[in-house]
């Protein structure tokens, strides 16, 4: 094992799993430093030989000492770049969260017995592993401490601070934190005003009823909200797609970004719709097969508005032959 080797930083996801996965690696490792990034602003950061990397795709050709994954697309990614995964040094599995990959490693030599309900959370929560709305909605001490990271992904000293303290106590402690309960508190108020601004546009797809869309390109700089908060109105829903206009400074482009996820599904239809397939063929993105997003330029308005309908329409047709599969 490689924990005898002295590794002195560690890169991770600003996500709760990235947090958890941080905690956990500080039990064997000694870090000088941790850093939070995202899969599209990692590959800016600096790292060497003497850093892990947990829950984010290894940024060939760059090295790092150790390498944590359970997005198994990144593999894909490799041999399209023509690396071997199984030469780096790490470990890549198809888990719910990337917390189960690290804690099965490390189980292996070690007991760890007292972390198993955190990571059967995290694979609840990373893996989106819920059964309707109400189960996801349901408030539980590891949601707690993700919406208080959720508040502001950017505060990096407050995700310091859980690392040290996911490792150190129980977690059910740190949801306690007076800290960590009024982070939450505010993320959730948030949440209750993105819900009365869905409430507004939310309006199933026509001509794929089970699509919920969310048209925000008459809003003004709407803010990021989960889009799952969509199903509060409309349970029976199977996918949520958003499509806005994109804006630089404040003011409106004539850009347009869309993202899509499917929801609370069962395997049928999720072994069926491929979302980050249907962003792929119409060439303005890329994704996951459960949740993709897309953008394109236009020169116009009028070019606007014609290309929106145009992948719109074409979003419906792929929904419904995917579908029926
Ligand atoms: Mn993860």
């Amino acid at each position: 094992m490689s924990e005898s080797t002295n590794y002195k930083s560690l890169v991770t996801h600003f996500d709760l799993d990235g947090v958890a996965c941080a905690a956990l690696c500080s039990l064997f490792w000694d870090f000088e430093r941790i850093t939070f990034a995202g899969p599209s602003n990692m590959h800016r950061l600096s790292y060497d030989l003497e850093t892990v990397v947990t829950d984010l795709p290894h940024p060939h050709p760059r090295e790092c000492g150790f390498w944590f994954d359970h997005h198994v697309a990144n593999i894909e990614e490799l041999k399209a770049m023509g690396v071997d995964y199984t030469t780096l040094n790490g470990v890549i599995e198809e888990k719910p969260s990337c917390l189960r990959v690290i804690y099965d490693y490390f189980s292996k030599e070690y007991e760890l017995d007292e972390w198993a309900p955190f990571v059967d959370e995290l694979d609840l929560i990373d893996g989106f592993q819920f059964r309707d709305y109400d189960h996801w909605q349901e408030i539980t001490p590891a949601k707690t401490i993700d919406h208080a990271i959720k508040l502001d992904f950017n505060d990096n000293a407050f995700m310091r601070k859980l690392v040290r303290e996911l490792r150190d106590n129980d977690y059910l402690d740190v949801a306690q934190l007076p800290e960590v309960a009024a982070k939450a508190e505010q993320f959730r108020s948030t949440q209750a005003e993105h819900l009365k601004m869905i409430e507004k546009i939310a309006k199933p797809f026509e001509g794929a009823e089970e699509i919920i869309l969310l048209d925000l390109r008459e809003l003004r700089n709407p803010p990021n909200f989960e889009k799952n908060l969509a199903y509060h109105y409309f349970p029976q829903g199977k996918a949520v797609l958003t499509i806005r206009s994109m804006f630089k400074q404040g003011v409106k482009t004539n850009g347009m970004s869309l993202s899509m996820s499917l929801g609370f599904v069962d395997d049928a239809l999720k072994s069926k719709i491929n979302i980050g397939e249907m962003m792929r063929k119409m060439d303005i993105g890329s994704g996951h097969p459960g949740a993709a997003a897309g953008r394109f330029e236009c020169k116009s308005k009028d070019e606007r508005e014609r290309k929106s309908k145009e992948v719109l329409d074409t979003i419906v047709k792929m929904w419904n032959e995917q579908k029926a599969s």
